[in-house]
C-alpha cells in the first residue's frame, strides 16, 4: 500500500490537528490578546508558509534569451566610500570575502581564488518589494561549497552578509538568511550577470543571490560572511538592514 499526501490533505490535515489543540486551549483562547495573536493574519501567513512550504525546492529558472534587456539598479548603485572606490580603482585584486564567526577554518578569498572554484550558472527573476522585476542570468560559487572549506560548527544557524556599501552615518548594509537557504542550491555567490563581471550596480566584485528571496535579501558589495548561532547580536538584532529600519519582514520567501 502507498500513501500519496497531496498537499490539500496535509493543509485539511494540518487545520484539523490545530482545531484539536485549541479546542484543548479553550481557557487560553479565552483571552483576548492570545486569540488576537494566534489569529493575526500574519501569524496564520507565517505559519503556513513554513509548516507548507517546501523548502528545498528550486526556483524557476528561465532560458537566456528571456532575460531584461537592462537588469536594472536598486539601493544603493555606486557605494560612495573611499574603501569601495579604492577597490574598485584596483579592479578588486585587493579585495577579499572574510569568512568567520562558526567556523573552524576563517578564510580570507580573492575573486581569483573563488572564480577558480565550481560555479553554477541560473537564470532567475529578481522581484522587488517596490514593484519591479527582472531576469537575469547569475555566475558564482555555491554558498555551501564556501562554507564547507570553513568547516562551520554545527551550532550555526545564520549567515550574515556584510557588505561595503554605507546606507548613513556609518550603516553598512546587511543581511542574513538560515541555514536551509544556505545550503540550497540555487544560493549562490555571483560574481557575473549575464556573463559579463558583475557591474558596480548590481554588487561588483561579489552578491548574494538566494533565488527563493525578494530583492532585498540579495545582498550586494559583499565584504564579509559571518556565521552565527543568533541573530540577536548582530547590529539591530532583526538580521538585515531594511528589517532594523524599517520593520521588512526577515523571512522573505517567495
Ligand atoms: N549592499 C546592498 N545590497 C542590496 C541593496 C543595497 O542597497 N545595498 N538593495 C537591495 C534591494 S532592495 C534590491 S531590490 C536588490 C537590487 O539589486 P540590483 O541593484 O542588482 O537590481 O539589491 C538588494 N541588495
Ligand atoms: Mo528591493
Amino acid at each position: 500500500m502507498s500513501f500519496i499526501v497531496t498537499r490539500r490533505r496535509l493543509v485539511t490535515g494540518l487545520a484539523a490537528s490545530a482545531a484539536t489543540l485549541l479546542a484543548g486551549c479553550d481557557r487560553l483562547a479565552r483571552n483576548e490578546d492570545v486569540r488576537k495573536a494566534l489569529f493575526s493574519a500574519e501569524n496564520m501567513h507565517k505559519w503556513l508558509q513554513r509548516s507548507l512550504m517546501d523548502r528545498d525546492a528550486l526556483a524557476r529558472e528561465f532560458r537566456p534569451d528571456q532575460r531584461s534587456r537592462l537588469f536594472r539598479g536598486n539601493g544603493t548603485v555606486n557605494p560612495n566610500s573611499e574603501d569601495y572606490k579604492t577597490l574598485w580603482r584596483g579592479d578588486f585584486a585587493d579585495w577579499r570575502l572574510r569568512v568567520d564567526g562558526l567556523v573552524a577554518r576563517p578564510l580570507a578569498l580573492s575573486l581569483a581564488q573563488l572564480k577558480s572554484m565550481p560555479n553554477r550558472i541560473q537564470t532567475t527573476r529578481h522581484d522587488c518589494v517596490e514593484g519591479w522585476s527582472a531576469i537575469g542570468t547569475w555566475r558564482g560559487v555555491p554558498l555551501h561549497l564556501v562554507l564547507d572549506n570553513a568547516q562551520i560548527s554545527t551550532r550555526a544557524k545564520y549567515i550574515v552578509f556584510h557588505c561595503l556599501d554605507d546606507m548613513g552615518g556609518g550603516n553598512a548594509y546587511y543581511e542574513s538568511i538560515d541555514m536551509i537557504d544556505a545550503l540550497h542550491p540555487q544560493t549562490i555567490l555571483a560574481f557575473a550577470l549575464n556573463e559579463k563581471p558583475l557591474p558596480v550596480r548590481n554588487g561588483a566584485p561579489l552578491r548574494l543571490r538566494a533565488e527563493r528571496h525578494l530583492g532585498y535579501k540579495q545582498a550586494k558589495y559583499i565584504k564579509h560572511i559571518e556565521v552565527v548561532a543568533d541573530l540577536k547580536q548582530v547590529r539591530g538584532g532583526k538580521g538585515g538592514f531594511w528589517e532594523d529600519v524599517a520593520g521588512y519582514e526577515w523571512y522573505a520567501g517567495i
